[in-house]
């Protein structure tokens, strides 16, 4: 016991850590949400993706549940400089939810209950980059981190992962949400410092 072989990939050490531009690394989990904290039950929570022509497909949680999960553990980086490296999610891929969905459209555009939305390119939520997270941490999501359900999109900035989901608007033109009407990046890639517009 004891030696760890140069090609070992377990924990990283702080100095093999690459974070992207701007970052610094936290161990706690803040909480920032832009309104009061919607408190949505199990019951009452349903998904429903509306396409381009206006075909709704919703999924209750029960539906929701009884879909093929996945326990991805990724790196999370807020457009307010922390990042949170190696967390553990439970949660439905995008690619499963849409399997079934015809469309055409390019663009997504994410709503939360309590109003929230932000946009991003459909083939961002697909390939195995984007989850609908129910869990984190081997525990139910907790209401303030988005609990029942988030939206969880690692590779771009957190703003994108949306609170409380409840649906997707997929769209054949692109429509900033929240955030990206206040002046942040329409995309919004941590690793090219896209914070605001015009960076
Ligand atoms: N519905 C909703 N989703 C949201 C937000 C919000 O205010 N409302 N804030 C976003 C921002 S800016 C970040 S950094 C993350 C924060 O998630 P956390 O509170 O779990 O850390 O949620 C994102 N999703
Ligand atoms: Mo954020």
């Amino acid at each position: 016991m004891g030696i760890v072989s140069p090609g070992f990939h377990g924990r990283r050490r702080q100095g093999d850590v690459k974070l992207p531009p701007g970052q610094y690394l936290t161990d706690d989990f803040p909480v920032l949400s832009a309104g009061p904290t919607p408190r949505v039950g199990q019951d009452e929570w349903e998904f429903v993706v509306t396409t381009e022509t206006g075909e709704r497909h919703r999924w209750s949680w029960r539906e929701f549940l009884a879909l093929p999960s996945e326990t991805p553990t990724v790196d999370i980086h807020c457009v307010t400089k922390w990042s949170k490296l190696g967390t553990t999610w439970t949660g439905v891929s995008l690619d499963t939810l849409l399997a079934d969905v015809e469309t055409t459209a390019d663009y997504a555009l994410a709503r939360s209950y309590g109003g929230y939305t932000t946009n991003l390119p459909l083939e961002d939520l697909l390939d195995g980059r984007a989850w609908l997270a129910y869990r984190f941490d081997g525990e139910d999501l907790h209401p303030e981190h988005g609990g029942p359900v988030r939206l969880l999109v690692p590779h771009l900035y957190f703003w994108k992962s949306a609170k409380w989901v409840h649906g997707l608007d997929l769209l054949t033109q692109d429509e900033p949400g929240f955030w990206e009407t206040a002046g942040y990046h329409d995309y919004g890639d941590p690793w090219l410092e896209q914070r605001y517009q015009g960076d």
